[in-house]
């Protein structure tokens, strides 16, 4: 190859792969295998070797490996990036919303565009005659540190244009949570100090002189704002995200537009929820103008935008006194450490007790009683304790020893091969059976509605339960006697038990609590089986040759229907009138000639009648097997309302498309 044809390959590579790069990294839409996009990059990495003078910092060779730096450039932001008004409870917004209506000089409602407000690192890039020649820290707002290399790492950056404009671009950089599990993994393994949130980590990797070190940490960015000479043809904030996304840019997509403030305050209140659902963490919400007319007239105070405001969650950590440690023993027998706290108030509700199932932080760090210690709340998720506060001792805490016998049985607590939990392994303690009794009425098992965990632990008190076949043999008049129980209530859990008679076999399965068996391995069970006797009699190889049961699951079943304790429930269970039989469709009994059987399927674009979920089960009780991306190897795509790229690669593959309505009408057949 001469260097003409070498430098129009080289073009050709870095265009190919940059646009792979977008729709991996920014659509999450990959178009193209691993293998694939290794070869391409083999290539470029090659021909750049050999004709070194086309190497450019903008391919795509050069995000990971440039060379450390000894310390970072200064930058001058020619326009300052600005920081933003908090607001803390519904009234500060109303008050920022009633400024605006008075800075315009209006009584009608304002559009506001409300984003979301990631918990990451500022930063602004800027792009010169279609190319990214700098990223820079936010610093004070006038001077941030040049940190080009490393925000070249991230693969959602683009690097160059086919157009030679000039702009700047604002946004947030993170470090999604999943990788900062695995960061903190990896610290942990090699005994260095771990990050106390994604946060600190996305900061941390983003200030290291070494690029190769944020190469690692795979940190992503959305962006949310262009400033410059050759600002958007746009009117309003939400056109210039839509602008921005269209070039090429991450753009966060849980945005929306509101008319009045009233619709960003319910928004706001949804996302309260349902923050701890996002594969990163935010930290508020933030409201702003959309009209960029109404923002030249509002202006800015000192520090930030009269026509934005940032609305702060409460916060999901905090610090207090660690009273005492509380051990319970769970359904397996695996021993919990729970922290007695002195109350702290932790987004929105107060918490006194916290889990410390992270028990190697009793063992490493040595919690003593009276410690400080960070608890901290994901979401809906019970706190955790996730940081002691070694510094702030004063010598007055007392060490604590896990006990060595199992507070609800007495029997010594033994450390089994490989596992981090102590256990308690007899099989008669109450606080086990306890256990398996509330796992075995619960939603996802037999799904006993009434039957609580109090109720269960009342009734096991009262010794009307020893196991779960004598939920089945319960007496009205007894039930009637125990406190707080009235004849509506015992009446509807009766009906409740009964009504779980007629459950379908995996989930009595599941309820057992057979140890290495979960939700999908009991249906793998009652779909290969059909019957709990075929499974009693099937022996550990019968067990293993389904697929996806691998022998740690088949030596748990086969030593557990050994047991004849096992055998003496089971047919109480059956003499109750308890179902054993699985009702779902057996393999042998799926249809082969439905137009599914055989097929592998994507569903695209949002179905109206059914849920995803309903689909997959629709099509799988045909015979079919539902993927999530198209490739040659689909036969089939679903197209709902509004499909995107799925269904276009569809029909430049030819694969066959349907709409909702055959596909209802197909499964029907
Ligand atoms: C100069 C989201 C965040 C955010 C702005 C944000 C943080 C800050 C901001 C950005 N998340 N949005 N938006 N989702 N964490 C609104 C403050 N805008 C600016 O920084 C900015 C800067 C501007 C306009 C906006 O114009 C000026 C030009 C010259 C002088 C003064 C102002």
């Amino acid at each position: 190859m001469d260097r003409t044809e070498a430098t129009a390959r080289v073009e050709e590579l870095r265009r190919i792969i940059e646009q792979h790069n977008y729709l991996y990294y920014v659509k999450d839409d990959p178009q193209i295998s691993d293998y694939e996009w290794d070869q391409l990059m083999r290539e470029l990495i090659q021909l750049e070797g050999e004709f070194p003078e086309l190497l450019t910092p903008d391919s795509p060779t050069q995000r990971v490996g440039a060379t450390p730096l000894a310390f970072f450039e200064k930058v001058e932001h020619t326009i300052p990036m600005l920081s933003l008004a908090n607001a803390f409870d519904e009234q500060d917004l109303r008050d920022f919303d009633r400024r605006v209506q008075q800075g315009i000089g209006t009584d009608a409602p304002i559009a506001y565009v409300c984003e979301l407000k990631i918990d990451g690192l500022a930063v602004s890039l800027r792009y010169e005659n279609g190319r990214f020649v700098r990223g820079a820290t936010r610093g004070d707002g006038r001077t941030g540190e040049d940190i080009t290399q490393n925000l070249r790492t991230i693969r959602s950056i683009p690097l160059a244009f086919n157009k030679p404009m000039s702009f700047e671009v604002r946004g947030e950089a993170y470090m999604p949570r999943r990788v900062f599990e695995r960061v903190n993994k990896e610290r942990a393994e090699r005994g260095e100090p771990l990050f106390a949130n994604p946060r600190n980590a996305a900061a941390g990797s983003l200030r290291q002189l070494d690029p190769k070190i944020a190469a690692e940490r795979s940190l992503d960015i959305f962006l949310y704002s262009m400033v410059g000479e050759e600002a958007l043809p746009a009117d309003s904030h939400s056109e210039a995200l839509a602008l921005l996304e269209e070039l090429g840019f991450k753009v966060n997509p849980e945005r929306r537009t509101f008319v009045g403030i009233d619709g960003v305050i319910e928004f706001i209140a949804g996302w309260i929820e349902k923050r701890s659902q996002l594969p990163y963490d935010i930290d508020g919400m933030v409201v702003k103008v959309d009209s960029f007319a109404y923002q030249e007239e509002l202006g800015f105070t000192a520090k930030s935008p009269r026509w934005a405001i940032a609305y702060k969650f409460p916060a999901e950590e905090a610090v207090t006194v660690l009273r005492g440690i509380e051990i319970t023993v769970g359904r397996t027998g695996a021993v919990t450490p729970t922290a007695i706290l002195d109350p702290v108030s932790l987004a929105g509700t107060t918490v006194k007790r916290a889990s410390l199932h992270n028990e190697d932080m009793i063992r490493e760090k040595g919690i003593m009683i009276g410690d400080h210690v960070v608890v901290k709340k994901a979401g809906d998720i019970i706190p955790e304790v996730v940081e002691v506060k070694t510094e702030q001792r004063t010598g007055e805490e007392q060490p604590y020893h896990m006990p060595t016998h199992c507070p609800a049985c007495g029997s010594g607590l033994v450390r089994l091969d490989e596992e981090v939990a102590l256990r308690c392994i007899n099989p008669q303690c109450p606080a086990q059976i306890r256990e398996g009794i509330i796992h075995f009425v619960s939603r996802n098992a037999m799904n006993i509605e009434g039957l609580g965990e109090k109720v269960v632990t009342q009734l096991y008190e009262h010794q009307l339960i020893r196991d779960v076949a004598d939920l089945y043999y319960l007496k009205r008049d007894e039930l009637i006697s125990l406190e707080r129980m009235g004849e509506k209530s015992v009446d509807n859990m009766l009906a409740a038990i009964e009504k779980s008679k007629n459950n379908s076999l995996e989930r009595l399965l599941f309820g057992l609590g057979i140890r290495f068996v979960g939700e999908k391995a009991a249906r793998l069970l009652a779909r290969h089986f059909g019957t709990m006797e075929a499974l009693q009699e099937a022996s550990e190889e019968e067990i293993l040759s389904i697929h996806e049961i691998g022998t740690k699951i088949a030596e748990s079943i086969a030593l557990y229907f050994s047991k004849p304790e096992v055998t003496e429930t089971l047919n109480r269970l059956r003499a109750a009138g308890v179902n054993m039989t699985y009702k779902g469709l057996r393999p042998e009994e799926v249809d082969q000639d439905s137009p599914f059987s055989g097929k592998t399927v994507v569903l695209t674009g949002t179905l109206e009648q059914v849920t995803r979920k309903e689909a997959q089960q629709l099509i799988e009780g045909k015979g079919g097997k539902v993927s999530g991306s198209v490739s040659k190897k689909t036969d089939l795509v679903v197209a709902g309302e509004s499909a995107g790229s799925k269904l276009e690669k569809a029909n430049e593959l030819g694969i066959q498309v349907i709409d909702e309505q055959t596909f209802i009408d197909w499964t029907k057949a």
